[in-house]
């Protein structure tokens, strides 16, 4: 029930947003502020997610993102950069993906993800020929690079629902990125911005541990939260044996 108020509420906000945009905003310039964030609560780490299999993993605790103020900025080195509300994006063609994300501090769990691809982004923003990866800038400040290769792989998708509702805060509402063949810090939450740029950055995670810049999962032993933490071998790549 909880979840299905929250659904409305949050879609709401997003028409909102459009009848700000379309009717209200001539005629209060200088009012109109572009802070996507709301009020004074933050979300931040936590082991008691809403979707219970998985653990919550923010940097910094960050103020929860009012959807009729959330914009994707899409920039750096391409023709026709531009800025993308919850409307724009909801109407790229959907796609849906069920895979597990794996976190490089052992654990794992498997959701449904649905949302779009990269490749339908890239034509209407058409990155440059020199633009070879995209660094995210999230709401918590953390930010991480994914090569455009990695983007335009079928399994990557850039993501607003999980198993069949809207992100939550939590998990990265309103926009994360699902890279299945790599570990979880590779897959950036609550994006504010993609910028296109022609030279590898490091991201957050990558500089405060010890783990590698390129992300890909690594064969070794998983514990899955889904299947009570059992440690289980896997071959490295996407987990597809479970
Ligand atoms: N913005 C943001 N995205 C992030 C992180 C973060 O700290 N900030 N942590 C990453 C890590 S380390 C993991 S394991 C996953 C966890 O996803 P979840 O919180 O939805 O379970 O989010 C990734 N995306
Ligand atoms: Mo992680």
């Amino acid at each position: 029930m909880i979840s299905r108020r929250k659904f409305l509420v949050r879609w709401a906000g997003a028409f909102l947003a459009l009848v700000w945009g379309m009717v209200l905003r001539p005629f209060s310039k200088g009012w109109a502020d572009t802070d996507p964030f709301s009020g004074t609560e933050f979300v931040g780490k936590t082991r008691a997610g809403e979707h219970e299999s998985f653990y919550i993993n923010y940097w910094k605790p960050m103020r929860r993102i009012q959807p009729a103020k959330w914009k994707l900025e899409v920039g750096g080195l391409c023709e026709n950069p531009g800025t993308f509300t919850l409307k724009d994006i909801l109407s790229f063609p959907a796609k849906t993906r069920n895979s597990r994300m794996k976190c490089v501090e052992c654990w794992s769990a498997r959701a449904l993800w649905q949302g779009f691809s990269i490749a339908e982004l890239e034509k209407v923003v058409q990155p440059r020929p020199s633009a070879i990866g995209v660094v995210f800038h999230c709401a918590d400040a953390y930010i991480e690079y994914l090569s455009r290769e990695s983007l335009l792989k079928p399994e990557t998708l850039l993501v607003y629902n999980m198993n069949g509702k809207p992100l939550t805060d939590e998990h990265g509402f309103p926009l994360r990125i699902i890279v299945p063949f790599k570990y979880g810090y590779k897959n950036p939450k609550a994006i504010l911005k993609m910028e296109y740029v022609s030279e590898f950055q490091a991201g957050t995670w990558s500089k405060i541990g010890a783990y590698s810049m390129d992300g890909t999962i690594l064969p070794g032993t998983d514990h899955p939260l889904d299947f009570g933490k059992q440690p289980r071998r896997i071959p490295g790549g996407e987990i597809l044996e479970y």
